[in-house]
C-alpha cells in the first residue's frame, strides 16, 4: 500500500451552457486529474477543478504544486498514513483544490485496496442523496425553464439561485418567477457569492420574505465584518458559509463571530479527510450542512455523493450536485445518471468509478 507515483493530468472540457455567477463564470471545465499509483499496482483518482477567482488556484498551478512540491511528499508515504500526509501538505498553505484531489485519490487508493467503498470507510450511514441544481444568472423565464426541465427530466425538487447582481430586483424576480413557476413543494435558496453589500442583501430578503426560502449563502462578503454579523442576526433563515469558510478554523470564527449560521462542505475544497473535520467540527456546533458543489465534473460530484452518503448530517438536506449536466462530455466510463432526483454511489471498491482512457487521451492538454 505504498505511493509509488502521482499524475495530474490538466484536461478540458466546454460546457454546453456556460454557469454564470457574482464572482465568476465557468465555460469550460479546465480540471486537473489527479491519479495515486501504488507498489502494489492499484490507482486512485480525483479532479481538481481550480477556481482563480475564487481561491486563487489555475489549472497550470494545481499541476505544478502537485509535481513540483506535493508529489514528492507523499511518494513514499503508505495509503493508511493519511494524517502524516495532511500534515506534510499543511506545510504549503492555500492550493486547497491540489491538496483535496490528493486525498481523495488516497482514499479511492484506499478503498479499492481495501476493497470496500469509501463510502462505506468514511460512515456509510447511506448510499444516496437528493439532489439540488445550481441555476446560474439568466433572464426569469430561463431559469424558471431550466428548473422545470431539471424537476421534468430528473426529478429534482431543490434548486439553488445565483443571486448578487445589482440592482437587487434583478434577483428578487428571479425568485419569485421560480416559485410562481414551480409552486411550493419544490425548495429554494440562494447564494450571493458576495456580490451583494449587507445592506443590498438585507433588501433583497426583506423583499423575498414570504417566498418560503431554505437558507441564504454568502450574499456579502465575510470581510465586511460587522455588517454580515447585522446581516446574520436579522435573518430567519440559516446563513450558510460557503468560501468564506473552508477550514475548521474558518468555520469556528465565521460561526462564533455570528457571521455564519450554517456551512457549506465542499469535497473539491477540502478532501475526504478535511471534509470529516468540517462535518465533525459542524455537528458538535449543531449546524446546518449542505454538500456544496465547486462545479464539479461528474468524478467530482460522485466525490460529493460519496462523501455526504457517509454521514447523517451531510445526507440530510440535498446536495448540489447536478451541474455536470451542462458539460458537453465527460472522462467516466459509465456516466452519472440522476434518478428520481437523487444520486447513489457506486457499488465498487474505492469511489467505485473507471476513467475512460478515450475520452482522457482525447481531452488531456499535455500531449
Ligand atoms: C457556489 O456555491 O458558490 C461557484 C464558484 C465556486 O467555487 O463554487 C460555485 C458554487
Ligand atoms: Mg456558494
Amino acid at each position: 500500500m505504498k505511493i509509488t507515483r502521482v499524475e495530474a493530468i490538466p484536461f478540458a472540457i466546454p460546457y454546453r451552457k456556460p454557469l454564470k455567477f457574482a464572482s465568476g463564470e465557468v465555460h469550460v471545465a479546465e480540471h486537473v486529474l489527479v491519479r495515486v499509483h501504488t507498489d502494489d499496482g492499484i490507482t486512485g483518482v480525483a479532479e481538481a477543478p481550480p477556481r482563480p477567482f475564487t481561491y486563487g488556484e489555475t489549472q497550470a498551478g494545481i499541476v505544478a504544486v502537485i509535481d513540483d512540491l506535493f508529489a514528492p511528499q507523499v511518494v513514499g508515504l503508505s495509503l493508511l498514513e493519511r494524517e502524516t500526509m495532511t500534515a506534510r501538505l499543511a506545510r504549503t498553505v492555500g492550493n486547497p483544490a491540489a491538496k483535496a484531489a490528493l486525498d481523495i485519490a488516497v482514499w479511492d487508493a484506499l478503498g479499492r485496496s481495501l476493497d470496500v467503498q469509501v463510502t462505506e470507510l468514511l460512515g456509510g450511514y447511506t448510499d444516496r442523496m437528493r439532489v439540488c441544481h445550481m441555476l446560474g444568472f439568466d433572464e426569469p423565464a430561463a431559469m424558471v425553464a431550466e428548473a422545470q426541465r431539471m424537476r421534468d427530466q430528473h426529478g429534482i425538487t431543490t434548486f439553488k439561485v445565483k443571486v448578487g447582481r445589482r440592482p437587487v430586483g434583478l434577483d428578487t424576480a428571479v425568485v419569485r418567477a421560480l416559485r410562481e413557476g414551480l409552486g411550493d413543494d419544490v425548495e429554494l435558496y440562494v447564494d450571493g457569492n458576495r456580490g451583494w453589500t449587507a445592506a443590498e442583501s438585507a433588501t433583497a430578503m426583506r423583499d423575498m420574505a414570504g417566498l418560503g426560502l431554505l437558507f441564504a449563502e454568502e450574499l456579502c462578503p465575510a470581510d465586511d465584518v460587522l455588517g454580515r454579523r447585522w446581516l446574520v442576526s436579522q435573518l430567519d433563515v440559516p446563513f450558510i458559509a460557503d468560501e468564506s469558510a473552508v477550514t475548521p478554523a474558518d468555520v469556528t470564527r465565521e460561526v462564533l463571530g455570528g457571521s455564519a449560521t450554517a456551512v457549506s462542505i465542499k469535497c473539491a475544497r477540502t478532501g475526504f479527510t478535511g471534509s470529516q473535520r468540517v462535518h465533525h467540527l459542524a455537528e458538535g456546533l449543531g449546524l446546518e450542512v449542505v454538500m456544496g458543489n465547486q462545479v464539479d465534473g461528474q468524478l467530482g460530484s460522485l466525490c460529493t455523493v460519496a462523501f455526504g452518503a457517509s454521514y447523517r448530517l451531510t445526507s440530510h438536506r440535498a446536495g448540489e450536485l447536478s451541474n455536470f449536466l451542462d458539460m458537453t462530455d465527460d472522462l467516466l466510463t459509465e456516466p452519472l445518471e440522476i434518478h428520481d432526483g437523487e444520486l447513489t454511489i457506486r457499488p465498487g471498491a474505492g469511489l467505485g468509478i473507471e476513467i475512460d482512457p478515450d475520452k482522457l487521451a482525447r481531452y488531456r492538454q499535455d500531449t
